[in-house]
């Protein structure tokens, strides 16, 4: 016999109440922007408009390990879209992206404004444009492009599935945390028994792969969110994911690229925006609120 709580799907669903739980505000079933807003445009070739989520980092990751090789077109200005403030429904932001999701990049350095959305499209559009982080032989190529698409067909199950249901959800729902708890351990399987036979992602390189894949696996192996995710999970056994992630953490670039957009933390590991090199030193949140 059913329980007479258990919800009952009616025949057409209607958008009749919030959903509930972290987020609620921002979520609705239909698209386009909310508002007229205009985004601003700052003086180098690429324009990023984002925050430092885990889909945001792998932008500002690439770029900073882009400039570190000395790719000066690489240069850029980064806004920050604050998504629980609904930025992402302006009307300029729509129009970089129809999907209203951060990242989104805007490439000025040719006669016409080109336009990037998805985090992993940026990622292959940044490689090709500076020839970088993406192997050219076609095996090599195509095991980092593989290793790219799942990330991006798998961080779904992290995010909306296990996190939405384990940490931002109203209640507690055994049945979805199982769910999608088996599937993220799977997930964390498959990248362990990869980096076991592999210092790198794709192979003996560092690829838009590992750029893509760090801060979502990373973020939880470090135990960045989702709050008790990291020991719920049993993080600290995927023993070659951790040796992976503590020897990305090492680089410099990707230090730096998780500082961009950052509005949580640290103050000194918030740079809210981006427009230029020494911004790293001069205008982190700390040394902006000290100096009023
Ligand atoms: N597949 C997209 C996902 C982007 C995404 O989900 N962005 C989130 C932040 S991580 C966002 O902007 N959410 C705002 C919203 O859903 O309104 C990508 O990888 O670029």
């Amino acid at each position: 016999m059913a329980d007479s709580s258990e919800y009952v799907p009616p025949k057409v669903w209607t958008w009749s109440k919030p959903s509930g739980g972290t987020f609620a505000n921002i979520n609705r079933p239909i698209s386009g922007a909310t508002h007229e807003k205009e985004l601003p445009v700052g003086r180098h070739p690429l324009q990023l408009y984002s925050l430092a989520t885990p889909n945001g980092v792998k932008v500002t990751v690439m770029l900073e390990e882009l400039l570190a090789l000395g790719h000066r077109g690489a240069e850029y200005d980064a806004w920050l879209i604050r998504i629980t403030e609904g930025d992402q429904f302006g009307s300029g932001f729509v129009a970089v992206n129809p999907n209203s999701k951060i990242p989104a990049l805007v490439d000025r350095s040719g006669p016409k404004p080109i336009r990037v959305f998805e985090s992993g499209s940026i990622l292959v559009y940044l490689a090709e444009k500076f020839g970088a982080f993406l192997p050219k032989e076609q095996a090599a190529r195509a095991e980092c492009l593989s290793w790219l698409f799942w990330q991006m067909a798998s961080a779904p199950f992290v995010g909306g599935g296990f996190g939405h249901f384990y940490a931002y959800a109203p209640s507690k729902i055994e049945y979805a945390i199982d769910r999608f708890t088996m599937e993220v351990k799977r997930q964390l399987d498959v990248l362990d028994r990869r980096l076991a036979a592999n210092r790198y992602i794709a192979g003996d390189t560092y690829t838009i792969a590992d750029m893509a894949i760090f801060p979502w696996y990373g973020g939880l192996a470090k135990g960045w969110f989702y709050g008790t995710a990291a020991e719920f999970l049993g993080l600290q056994d995927y023993k070659h994911l951790q040796r992976w992630v503590d020897m990305l953490l090492e680089r410099p670039a990707l230090q730096r690229g998780r500082m961009v957009n950052r509005t949580t933390g640290e103050l000194s590991s918030q740079l809210h925006e981006r427009h230029d090199a020494t911004d790293f030193e001069t205008r982190t949140a700390d040394k902006l609120q000290s100096t009023g």
